[in-house]
C-alpha cells in the first residue's frame, strides 16, 4: 500500500464519523420507565442506585451490607437471601397474575404452546421435585443440552429453585465441547432432549450426550424430554422427563438462598483457548438482569410481548429470555427454530401473530435479512414493534438504519446493547425514553454502570479518541469468578489495567463524549504503525450496496507490518470479487475512513464462520489470509464453511 502517513499516537485510531441521530418518540419519552434523571441519581449515590433496584425483587431476608468490594471479589446484598426461580414464578402467582401469558413457545414445524404463570409454577415445582429425587442438591452442577423448548426454561428455573448450578451448552455443540464443559463442572444430571427441530429437520441431541457421557461416570443421569420422537438409544441413568417429571407433585417449597450462592455457569463461546466457566450468583444477578430488561427496553409487563431472538445456550438466552423477562412477569416469545424455516419471513411472521411490541436480536441476523432483502419484512404487519435492540456484536451503521427502517418503521428506537457473559447484563446502551441513538454506537454505561475508555496506560481518552473500554467500579450482575480457576480470573480481566476491569474490547469516545464499540483488541490490526478497528473498516464495506457482509483482519504484511485483508460476502452472491469491483470497494474504504484503512485485499466468500452468538471467527480467516492450517473450529455453528471457504481462494489481489 502507499501510505506515507506516519504512525499514529493513538491507542486505536477514530476514523469513521456519523453525523446521523435519531431522538427518542415523544410518546415513548414521556411515558419511559426511565428518564434523563436517573444517570444523576445513580451517579450520586451508586450504591443507593441498586439497592433501589435490588427492592424490585423479593427477598425473604434483607441483605445487611450492599457490597463488599475486596479487589477484584465482589459480594453484593451481603446477608441477604432470595429465590431466583419464586422471584421470576411464584410471586407473580402470588400478585394475582397467574393467568398472564408466561412464553409463547412457537416450534419450528409450528407447534405452539402458550404458558402461563400459574402453569410454569407448576412445571418447575414439579421439576425440582424430580432433579430431588434424582438426588441433586444445593451446589450440584446441572448441564443443559437442549432445543429452544420450554422444558429448558424449566430445568434451569428448577435448577435455580433447589440450589443447583445449571450450566447450559449450546444444542449445536460437538460431543468434544459438551465432555470438556462436564468435566470442567463435574456435573452430576444432564438434562436433554431425544432432539429438535433444526432448518425442517429433526436434528438429534441425546446421541452425543450418550457419547459425552460413555467415559464420564461423573454423570450420575440423563433427563430426556420427548421433542421430536427420535428413536433413541437407552441406558440405566436414562430417564424420561414425562415419567421422572410429570408424575411429581405441583408443590414445592422452595428453599431461600445466600444473594452470593452461584446461579448458574456458562461457558464463553471460546474463540480462544479453553472455555472459561463463567460463574454468577444470584441476587446481584437477578438485581441488574431485571433493572436492565425494564430500563433498555422500556418494558411495560401488562402490555408489552416481548421477544429475544437469542438462543438460551447463549448469556443473552439466559438473561435476557429467562431471568430478566421473569423476573418482571413479562410474556415473552420463545422460538426453536431457525429464521429461514419454512421460509425466509418467519421471524416477521411471529411478530405480526403475536403482537411483538419489543424485538431483540444479533447484528449477524439482521445484516442476513437485509441480504434476503426489503421485500420479506415488507409482506409483515409490524406495527405493533415500539423498541428494537441488537446485541453480540458491533451493529454496522448501515444494519442499524437497515433495521430502523425496515423493521422499526422509521418510528421505534434501535438500542445497541454492549455487554459480555462476564458483565451478566447490559452494561452500556442508549435508553429509549431519553437518548438520540446514533447508528453504530452503544452510547452511554447504563446507570449505575461506570465505563470509560482509556489509553495503553490507563489514562482516560479524550472525546474524540479510541482506545480501550474498561469499568472502573464494581456491577451487581459482575462474574463472580471463573470455575476453578482464580488465578486465570485475576489474569484475564483484572491485569491489563490497575483497579480496573478490562473485558478485552477496543472502544471510541466521539465528540459528544458517547461510546462506540469497535470490536475485539486481540482483532485489531496495526497497518504502518496505526491500529486500526476491524469494525469500521467492515462498517465502511457493508456500507457499500454490493456488499452484504464483511470481515477483516490484519495479515502479516513485510511491507506495513499487517496488511487488511477483507473477506466479503457479495449481494448478488459472486464467487469472485471482479478488479473493477476490488478498486470501488477501496476507493469507497478510503474515502470513508482515509487510504490507511483500504483492504490490501478483497475475497469474495459465500459465508463467514460464526459461532452460536454471530460472532465472526477472524483467528480462523486471519489462518486462511496468512495461508496456515486452519485451527479449532469446534464451536462454530457451522464447522463446515471453513471448508468451503478455503476452496473459493485464491481471489483477487488489489493494487493501489
Ligand atoms: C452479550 C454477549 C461478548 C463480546 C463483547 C463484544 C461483543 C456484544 C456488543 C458487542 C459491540 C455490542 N459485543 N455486544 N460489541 N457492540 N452491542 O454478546 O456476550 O457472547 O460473552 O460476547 O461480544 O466484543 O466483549 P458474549
Amino acid at each position: 500500500m502507499a501510505d506515507s502517513t506516519p504512525p499514529s499516537q493513538e491507542t486505536l485510531s477514530n476514523l469513521l464519523h456519523e453525523t446521523r441521530s435519531f431522538p427518542p418518540p415523544p410518546e415513548l419519552a414521556a411515558e419511559a420507565n426511565v428518564k434523563a434523571e436517573a444517570y444523576e441519581r445513580a451517579a450520586e449515590d451508586r450504591l443507593g442506585f441498586w439497592e433501589e433496584q435490588a427492592r424490585r425483587l423479593q427477598w425473604e431476608h434483607p441483605w445487611d451490607t450492599v457490597l463488599d468490594w475486596d479487589p477484584p471479589y465482589a459480594k453484593w446484598f451481603v446477608g441477604g437471601k432470595l429465590n431466583a426461580s419464586v422471584n421470576c414464578v411464584d410471586r407473580h402467582v402470588a400478585n394475582g397474575l397467574g393467568e398472564r401469558v408466561a412464553y409463547h413457545w412457537e416450534g419450528e414445524p409450528g407447534d405452539t404452546r402458550s404458558i402461563t404463570y400459574a402453569e410454569l409454577k407448576d412445571m418447575v415445582s414439579q421439576a425440582a421435585n424430580a432433579m430431588t429425587g434424582l438426588g441433586v442438591g444445593k451446589g450440584d452442577r446441572v448441564a443443559i443440552y437442549m432445543p429452544m423448548i420450554p422444558e429448558t426454561v424449566v430445568a434451569m428455573l428448577a435448577c435455580a429453585r433447589i440450589g443447583a448450578v445449571h450450566m447450559v451448552v449450546f444444542g449445536g455443540f460437538s460431543v468434544d465441547a459438551l465432555g470438556q464443559r462436564l468435566d470442567d463442572s463435574r456435573a452430576k444430571l444432564v438434562v436433554t432432549a431425544d432432539g429438535g427441530y433444526r432448518r425442517g429437520k429433526a436434528s438429534a441431541l441425546k446421541p452425543a450426550v450418550d457419547a459425552a457421557v460413555a467415559d464420564r461416570p461423573a454423570v450420575e443421569n440423563v433427563l430426556v424430554v420427548r421433542r421430536t420422537g427420535q428413536d433413541v438409544e437407552w441406558t440405566d441413568r436414562d430417564v424420561w422427563w414425562h415419567d421422572a417429571v410429570e408424575s411429581q407433585s405441583t408443590e414445592h417449597t422452595p428453599e431461600a438462598h445466600d444473594a452470593e450462592d452461584p446461579l448458574y455457569i456458562m461457558y464463553t463461546s471460546g474463540t480462544t483457548a479453553k472455555p472459561k466457566g463463567i460463574l454468577h450468583t444470584t441476587g446481584g444477578y437477578l438485581t441488574q438482569a431485571a433493572y436492565t430488561h425494564w430500563a433498555v427496553f422500556d418494558l411495560k409487563a401488562e402490555t408489552d410481548v416481548y421477544w429475544c431472538a437469542a438462543d438460551i445456550g447463549w448469556v443473552t438466552g439466559h438473561s435476557y429470555i429467562v431471568y430478566g423477562p421473569l423476573a418482571n412477569a413479562a410474556t415473552t416469545v420463545l422460538y426453536e427454530g431457525t429464521p429461514d424455516t419454512p421460509h425466509r419471513g418467519r421471524f416477521w411472521e411471529i411478530i405480526q401473530k403475536y403482537g411483538v411490541t419489543i424485538a431483540y436480536m444479533a447484528p449477524t441476523a439482521i445484516r442476513t435479512f437485509m441480504k434476503w432483502g426489503d421485500d420479506i419484512p415488507a409482506e409483515f404487519d409490524l406495527s405493533s414493534l415500539r423498541v428494537i435492540g441488537s446485541v453480540g456484536e458491533p451493529i454496522n451503521p448501515e444494519a442499524y438504519i437497515w433495521y430502523r427502517e425496515n423493521i422499526g418503521g422509521n418510528r421505534t428506537p434501535v438500542v445497541d446493547t454492549w455487554w459480555q457473559t462476564e458483565t451478566g447484563a447490559i452494561m452500556v446502551s442508549p435508553l429509549p425514553g431519553v437518548t438520540s441513538g446514533k447508528p453504530g454506537a452503544a452510547m452511554r454505561a447504563l446507570p449505575g454502570i461506570v465505563a470509560d475508555v482509556v489509553d495503553e496506560a490507563g489514562r482516560s481518552v479524550p472525546d474524540g479518541d479510541g482506545g480501550f473500554i474498561v469499568i472502573r467500579e464494581p456491577w451487581p450482575a459482575m462474574l463472580r469468578g471463573i470455575w476453578g480457576d482464580p488465578q486465570r480470573y485475576e489474569d484475564t480481566y483484572w491485569s491489563r489495567f490497575e483497579g480496573l476491569y478490562f473485558p478485552g474490547d477496543g472502544a471510541k469516545k466521539d465528540e459528544d463524549g458517547d461510546l462506540w464499540l469497535l470490536g475485539r483488541v486481540d482483532d485489531v490490526m496495526l497497518v504502518s504503525g496505526h491500529n486500526i478497528s476491524t469494525t469500521e473498516v467492515e462498517s465502511a464495506l457493508v456500507s457499500h450496496p454490493r456488499v452484504a457482509e464483511a470481515a477483516v483482519v490484519g495479515a502479516a504484511d513485510k511491507v506495513t507490518g499487517q496488511a487488511i485483508v477483507g473477506f466479503v460476502i457479495l449481494r448478488d452472491g459472486g464467487e469472485e470479487v471482479p478488479e473493477e469491483l476490488v478498486k470501488e470497494l477501496r476507493n469507497h474504504v478510503g474515502t470513508s475512513l482515509g487510504p490507511i484503512a483500504k483492504p490490501a485485499r478483497l475475497l469474495a466468500v459465500p459465508e463467514l464462520p460464526k459461532t452460536r452468538s454471530g460472532k465472526i471467527m477472524r483467528r480462523l480467516l486471519r489462518d486462511i489470509a496468512e495461508e496456515r492450517a486452519v485451527g479449532d473450529t469446534s464451536t462454530l455453528t457451522d464447522s463446515s464453511i471453513m471448508d468451503v471457504i478455503a476452496k473459493q481462494l485464491p481471489s483477487a489481489r488489489g493494487d493501489d
